[in-house]
C-alpha cells in the first residue's frame, strides 16, 4: 500500500501522520510517506550510527576459503539472509584477506558483518552489516537491499 509499498499490517502498525492533519496518508503526502518508512526501520532497531555495509575486495583464492566458512542458520531469517555466509567479524573477514575498495583494511570496528555476493562468484562481493538485515525485513530480497543501501550512500554524496 502506498509508495512505500506497506503491507496493510504495516499500514497499521508503522504508518505516521507525520503533518499532523489527522490523516495517515502514505499515498501522496510526502512527509507522511517518509516518516513512515523511517519509523517502520526504527522499530526495526535501525542503528543511525553504522552503515548498511560496503563493496569489498576478495583475496584470490577466496571460493577455496569460503567452502571452509560456515553458512547461515538455514532455520533462521528469511530467504535471502539464509543465503548468507555466518557472521564473521570485521577483524576475522579482514584477517582472509578481504579489503575496501581502495585496497585498505577493513575498519577497526567491533562489529560482526556477513558476505553478500547477490551474482554470485563472478559478481561484486559486499560485507553487510545489521542494518542490511533490516533493510531485508522491508523487502527479503539482496538485490532491493543492495539498491537502498548503494542509492542511500549516492544520497550522502558517493560516487
Ligand atoms: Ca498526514
Amino acid at each position: 500500500m502506498g509508495q512505500g509499498q506497506f503491507m496493510p499490517s504495516s499500514f497499521f502498525a508503522y504508518a505516521q501522520d507525520f503533518d499532523g492533519d489527522g490523516r495517515r496518508d502514505i499515498w501522496t503526502n510526502h512527509k507522511d510517506i517518509f516518516a513512515s518508512i523511517a519509523y517502520y526501520l526504527k522499530r526495526h532497531k535501525w542503528q543511525p550510527e553504522y552503515t548498511w555495509g560496503r563493496q569489498v575486495t576478495l583475496p584470490k583464492g577466496f571460493e577455496e576459503i569460503s567452502k571452509t566458512l560456515p553458512s547461515a542458520n538455514p532455520d533462521s531469517g528469511c530467504r535471502a539472509e539464509r543465503s548468507h555466509l555466518q557472521s564473521l567479524s570485521l577483524e576475522e573477514w579482514n584477517n582472509l584477506g578481504l579489503r575496501r575498495l581502495n585496497g585498505d583494511e577493513l575498519p577497526r570496528v567491533d562489529i560482526s558483518a556477513r558476505l553478500v555476493r547477490p551474482a554470485g562468484e563472478s559478481g561484486p562481493a559486499y560485507l553487510v552489516y545489521d542494518n542490511y538485515i533490516r533493510i531485508l525485513r522491508y523487502n527479503c530480497s539482496n538485490f532491493y537491499a543492495l539498491v537502498v543501501g548503494r542509492l542511500s550512500d549516492q544520497f550522502r554524496g558517493a560516487p
